[in-house]
């Protein structure tokens, strides 16, 4: 026989591809929209995508906030998907010929899946709940595999050899149902998320302080157009957290432990928080992922009980160093006992700005304690406080590099001009902000085009845990470009020091410069 047809050719590389992407995608939604409605089930991507930022060595997890900010979730989401993809493509066009390769290969993506599920911290469900959408990810891609396989092996072979080949259209209908899979388990994976810890919140009124905040000094906010607000709106709040989807914790149910080197273990409702004397107090909180000029930090009236209070209540004991918070998503901070027993107003905040906390920001209870980065203690979705010693624990970032004790490098910022703004000639007018909580700001510098040092003028200050804003009008500007460098000096006569250090491993520190443009 001579015919081309002899070499009984497989079908076509491109069927094969659909054959793999969609068994994949099959899979996954349905996967996903299993996992939807059960409640601190994360879906299958979250799981892989958690255990990846776990185990992300931590310079890669720095290049990633560099590059994406806060947009790195979706990145890191991304990049699985399109891992995941990619891979079920080439299983799919080898399955044309080997179609035990290609089911092998979904049977090692699925296991992955199935192992991330099984150690992923941030479930807040069973062990055996939390594996039920990998383990149907697994069984509905093996599934969509064989029969879309089976279908295109049926074109070349008798489709009677085929128990599963439906005849020459049928990898066409095949595909179709499975198409219909993914659309119908995308769809159900989207309604569902945080509905349960946004109904709570959303039935919320929080109560009055019983010692409310002082009224922000009015010469607080500087007039210079795009300086920060002095009060940051949540909208507007940084966020960073190791959190793929928000912790989805009501009210309702939640409770706080407090608990370890105490007298008496306390476990705290939110009724029985709502229900003590709550404080409110302006902090400005930082990330210690904050480039020297960058964006994370941000200032928020807090409203909560002041830890202090909280340890009093429990009675801590002798030899207590620490306390060790953990969230509902198990992530953890170490945070020096001083610090949230001193007299700075270290709480464990339910309200912000005037608000419950967002869901992102922690809904429904955090820690909020002024002058510490917030990796050693600004937990969100509080569940558990433990009373320890340092000696017997590591926080999440201290086991990733990143040291135990973390208080907030000082520093200052330029918020106008942005890099490249242009001025007319006579109206140059500058802005920024300076932060050294629990110290306070006594002096902001600028230097223009290298000169000398002279002082910027300060707003009023509201707190020494909050940042303070200065401003500065050049009237002698010449056109041009020219380039403006900012220093603060703390009120016990410390100076910004020029070194550069690197966010690893307890924050940046050097001196901002922008360049701008007079006309
Ligand atoms: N549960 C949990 N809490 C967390 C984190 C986290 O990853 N998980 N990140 C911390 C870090 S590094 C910072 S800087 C602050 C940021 O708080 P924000 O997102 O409200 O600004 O939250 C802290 N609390
Ligand atoms: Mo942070």
């Amino acid at each position: 026989m001579t015919t081309p047809t002899a070499t009984r050719s497989a079908a076509p590389w491109w069927a094969g591809a659909i054959a793999g992407f969609l068994a994949a995608a099959s899979g996954v939604a349905v996967g996903t929209a299993v996992a939807a409605p059960l409640q601190g089930v994360p879906s299958p991507i979250e799981s892989v995508g958690n255990r990846a930022i776990d185990y992300a060595p931590p310079f890669l997890k720095e290049f990633a906030v560099k590059q994406f900010g806060t947009a790195d979730k979706p990145v890191l989401i991304g990049g699985v998907i399109a891992t995941l993809a990619l891979v079920a493509i080439v299983a799919g066009i080898v399955g044309r010929r080997r179609p035990r390769v290609a089911l092998a290969v979904v049977a090692v993506l699925g296991g992955i899946a199935i192992v991330a599920a099984a150690i992923d911290r941030t479930s807040t469900a069973s062990r055996a709940l939390t594996l039920v959408p990998s383990v149907v990810t697994l069984l509905v891609s093996l599934g969509s595999m064989l029969v879309l396989l089976a279908n295109l092996r049926a074109r070349e072979q008798a489709a009677a050899d085929h128990p599963l080949g439906l005849g020459r259209r049928g990898f066409l209908k095949a595909s179709l149902g499975v198409t219909a899979l993914v659309v119908i388990g995308g769809a159900v994976g989207q309604v569902f998320g945080n509905a349960a810890a946004a109904a709570s919140r959303a039935g919320i009124r929080l109560p009055r302080a019983a010692k409310p905040a002082s009224a922000v000094p009015a010469g607080a906010q500087v007039d210079v157009e795009g300086v920060s607000p002095y009060v940051t709106p949540n909208r507007d709040f940084y966020r960073v957290d190791t959190a793929l989807s928000i912790p989805d914790v009501p009210a309702e149910g939640w409770s706080l432990r407090i608990h370890g080197m105490v007298d008496k273990e306390l476990n705290l409702s939110f009724r029985d928080l709502m229900d003590m004397p709550l404080e409110e107090h302006r902090v400005t909180l930082t990330c210690v992922s904050n480039e020297v000029g960058g964006p994370y930090v941000g200032n928020a009236l807090w409203l909560g009980v002041r830890t202090a209070t909280l340890l009093e209540m429990a009675g801590v004991q002798d030899g207590a160093d620490a306390i060790k918070s953990t969230s509902a998503d198990r992530w953890t901070a170490g945070t020096p006992l001083e610090a949230v027993t001193d007299d700075r107003t270290s709480m464990v905040a339910i309200g912000m700005n005037g608000q419950p906390l967002p869901l992102a920001h922690g809904f429904p209870a955090r820690l909020v304690v002024p002058g510490l980065y917030g990796f050693v203690s600004a937990t969100k979705w509080l569940t558990d406080i433990e009373v320890t010693r340092f000696a017997d624990f590591k926080g999440y970032w201290t086991t990733r590099g990143y040291t135990a004790l973390a208080p907030i490098k000082f520093s200052s910022r330029i918020d106008v001009p942005k890099s490249f703004q242009a001025f007319p000639k006579d109206s140059v007018r500058m802005g920024g902000v300076a932060w050294a909580q629990t110290v306070g700001i006594a002096k902001v510098e600028l230097s223009i085009d290298k000169g000398d040092w002279f002082e910027a003028e300060l707003a009023d200050e509201d707190n020494v845990e909050t940042w303070r804003q200065w401003s500065y009008q050049w009237d002698e500007a010449t056109t041009g470009i020219h380039t403006v460098q900012v220093r603060a000096t703390t009120k016990d006569g410390t100076t910004q020091t020029s070194d550069r250090a690197p966010i690893r491993p307890n924050g940046t520190t050097g001196w901002q410069s922008v360049q701008f443009r007079v006309e």
